[in-house]
């Protein structure tokens, strides 16, 4: 089943329903906020008080940061580009088989965005939904000019307890700790017992989740970067959308182009984003 659905203040949404999973993907940022095997916890995680208003980013599933990621030299500019607050076209959904869902929701410039950002450009989101979730994210240069991206799926995974998830994969790589600014390297796997604001570089494998019940694995194409986010106690406090408990529950693995792994198209050039998600049972 895939139907086109709206909240009372007119958000729309697709739902997508089969025999192995479920999704929801907002038309504001081609945004996915729900995936879950059926009978499983969702993989994605979603803030309990989080905003479905236009112009509001959704706290939670994966949201699209395009055409930069983080801030903008122009602090006026939203953080993370504007891609996750437009509104997308919703272009084609196809029942794959009984397992599978496919869908593209599109974004062009216009002329808000190139009050933003003055660039012409066509933006498409491909989802393949079923047991395993494959993203998409193709940028190409629609302009007579190069420009340059940075961008990142944004992805929200849930989690059992924060304290007892690591990370594998990214042992010896180099990272810039977002809350120094100081470049460092990994030594073993991430672990969490406080903040953690890091974009890693030369990742070139997958990442493992490794929750108490469940291995998660992200497996990217085109991204040599990957941003590592726990916003822990106090940040969770300062955080808009979030419980204060929320930090517990949730853990940001970004694949990305952030950072040195930013990416230049030329005219008529393109580039493909693509994010694998899928789970092992323990
Ligand atoms: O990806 C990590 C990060 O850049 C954090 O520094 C934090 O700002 C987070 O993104 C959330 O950003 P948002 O704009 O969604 O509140």
């Amino acid at each position: 089943m895939i139907a086109h659905k709206k909240l009372p203040n007119g958000f729309e949404y697709i739902e997508i329903k089969n025999s192995t999973t479920e999704a929801k993907i907002a038309l504001q940022g081609a945004h996915l906020f729900h995936y879950a095997r059926v009978g499983e916890e969702p993989i994605l995680w979603l803030s309990e008080v989080s905003d479905f208003e236009y112009k509001k980013a959704i706290r939670g599933g994966i949201p699209i940061c395009w055409p930069w990621f983080g801030f903008n030299e122009d602090k006026s500019l939203p953080q993370h580009g504007f891609a996750r607050t437009s509104i997308w076209q919703f272009i084609s959904s196809e029942e794959v088989d009984k397992q599978t869902a496919a869908l593209i929701l599109r974004m062009t410039h216009n002329e808000e965005t190139l009050k933003m950002w003055p660039y012409k450009f066509e933006l498409e989101l491909h989802v393949i939904i079923s047991k395993r979730l494959t993203i998409k994210l193709k940028t190409t240069n629609k302009d007579e000019k190069s420009f340059k991206i940075s961008q990142a799926l944004h992805t929200y995974f849930g989690v059992l307890d924060i304290c007892e998830v690591t990370v594998k994969g990214l042992d010896k790589k180099p990272y810039l700790d977002a809350l120094t600014w100081n470049h460092e390297i990994q030594t073993g796997d991430v672990t969490f017992n406080q903040e953690v604001d890091r974009v890693y570089q030369e990742v070139d494998g997958e990442i493992v989740l490794s929750d108490r019940n469940r291995e998660v694995y992200i497996k990217s194409r085109g991204s040599s970067s990957v941003v590592v986010w726990n916003p822990w106690i106090e940040k969770t406090k300062r955080m808009s959308a979030m419980k204060e408990d929320a930090y517990k529950s949730m853990l940001c693995i970004e694949t990305s182009n952030a950072f040195a792994d930013a990416r230049v198209l030329k005219s008529k050039e393109s580039h493909t984003l693509k994010a694998d998600i899928f789970t092992k049972p323990l």
